[in-house]
């Protein structure tokens, strides 16, 4: 006699996909693979849905209409912002700014705490594995102000030297800025450990948490991080849209980032006096149906729980490190301890793209290049990898299909 359990399994993936319009779609005559993941996210229906909702009831400019649709509006988008803030676990909803993405919430604060607090002789701490969005908006200030850009390096695994960063945080340092997760090593960095290290030599802290927010928990209070930047579109909303997380005593002695409608309270040719934070970092009309898809994506992803996502994509990346690393001639770039989502690897004799072109034919879609972050490239001495990156809709079976084509690229072109 057999006994029949009603146990939910813990993460349903085939549920999941069934959420993602998209994940029907042939490539080349077979089912997509999409391994691109830390590229851009694809969207579930219930972004979609929010996005088409807002256009069909709710669409008109915010925080100055009476009407209805306008208080209708601004209301959802006030709400969107409760959302990340609960989503960072923030404080307040004030400390939540809309911007277009990681990078123009990291070129804000190179832009206004930067310009306000950074000076000539001072320095500016990175690391040698940022993404570009977190290297060239500090050595714009750097250059403007008679600033220096320090950089801490790797080791030969992808991870940070922490002794080196250390030794490099002085009486100087004035910013540190660090991504949370790498998008071309797939390294967690110990960002709890680097903000207690460079508050203690009175240097404020900026993550980059573009490529950790899919996949981590993150709790901006417990961090104690000044600011924390992160991208709609890679947390499975609207492309266009991101949020920064700053402490509200810093965003409030800030100056504005750009000035214009919204962030003003009070205007003569005079002088003009700027509104309360967050509006105050939000010139003009924001991307409202941007912010509402954004909620949408937050909801999404808290109700399936980013710890059960993040262990699922972990399994996933496990099983392809062992599969992909067993093929002759396939050389793992980035193999720190703490890893999540990203696979990068090099095949020998194969440049990365015409790898990458074959897989496309299979229907696997896979990043090839330097990934904006060419000093990694550098540090490894080659000109690109082969990246493939996995979310919360990925299967085994995908990563199988994965790991049979890269052995097939070897037997053509090996
Ligand atoms: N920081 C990191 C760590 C990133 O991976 C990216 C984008 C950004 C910042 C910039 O984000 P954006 O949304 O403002 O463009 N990374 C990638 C990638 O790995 N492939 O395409 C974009």
């Amino acid at each position: 006699m057999s006994v029949h359990t009603t146990v939910a399994p813990s993460y349903d993936v085939e549920a999941v996909r069934a959420d993602f319009p998209i994940l029907r779609e042939q490539v080349h005559g077979h089912p997509l693979v999409y391994l691109d993941n830390a590229a851009t996210t694809q969207k579930p229906t219930a972004v979609i849905d929010a996005l088409v909702r807002y256009y069909h009831h709710s669409n008109a400019n915010i925080h100055r209409g009476v009407h209805l649709l306008s208080e209708r509006a601004t209301e959802d988008y006030e709400t969107a912002r409760s959302k990340v803030q609960a989503f960072l676990h923030a404080r307040e909803p004030r400390e939540i700014i809309f911007t277009r993405g990681a990078t123009e919430a990291i070129n804000l604060v190179a832009q206004t705490y930067g310009k306000a607090n950074v000076t000539a002789g001072d320095e500016v701490l990175i690391t040698a594995m940022e993404h570009h969005s977190n290297i060239v908006p500090w050595q714009m200030l750097c250059n403007e102000k008679g600033a220096h850009l320090r950089v801490s390096s790797i080791n030969e695994r992808g991870e940070l030297d922490f002794d080196a960063f250390q030794n490099l945080l002085g009486p100087r340092t004035k910013i540190v800025a660090i991504g949370h997760v790498s998008n071309a090593l797939g390294t967690v960095n110990p960002v709890k450990r680097i903000i207690e290290k460079a508050h203690a030599a009175g240097a404020r802290v900026l993550i980059d948490g573009a490529q950790a927010a899919p996949h981590i928990p993150v709790n901006v209070e417990d961090l104690d991080c000044d600011f924390y930047a992160f991208s709609g579109h890679k947390v499975y909303g609207p492309t266009g849209i991101g949020a920064l997380y700053g402490k509200a005593e810093l965003l409030e002695a800030m100056p504005p980032y750009q000035g214009g409608g919204d962030m003003i309270s009070y205007v003569t040719f005079e002088k003009t006096l700027y509104n309360k934070i967050p509006h105050k970092f939000e010139a003009g009309t924001p991307d409202i149906a941007g912010v509402i898809g954004l909620g949408a994506a937050l909801d999404y992803l808290q109700q399936l729980g980013i710890e059960k996502i993040g262990a699922h994509e972990h399994a996933l990346l496990e099983q392809a490190t062992e599969r992909i690393a067993s093929v002759p001639g396939v050389r793992i770039i980035g193999t720190a301890r703490e890893k999540a989502s990203v696979l990068s690897f090099v095949v020998e004799g194969i440049h990365p793209h015409d790898i990458g072109t074959i897989l496309d034919r299979e229907g696997i879609a896979v990043r090839t290049g330097h990934h904006c972050a060419q000093p990694v490239m550098d540090l490894f001495a080659i000109p690109a990898t082969v990246r493939a990156s996995f979310g919360l809709y990925n299967t085994k079976r995908e990563v199988d299909a994965l790991a049979r084509s890269i052995e097939k690229v070897k037997e053509i072109l090996g």
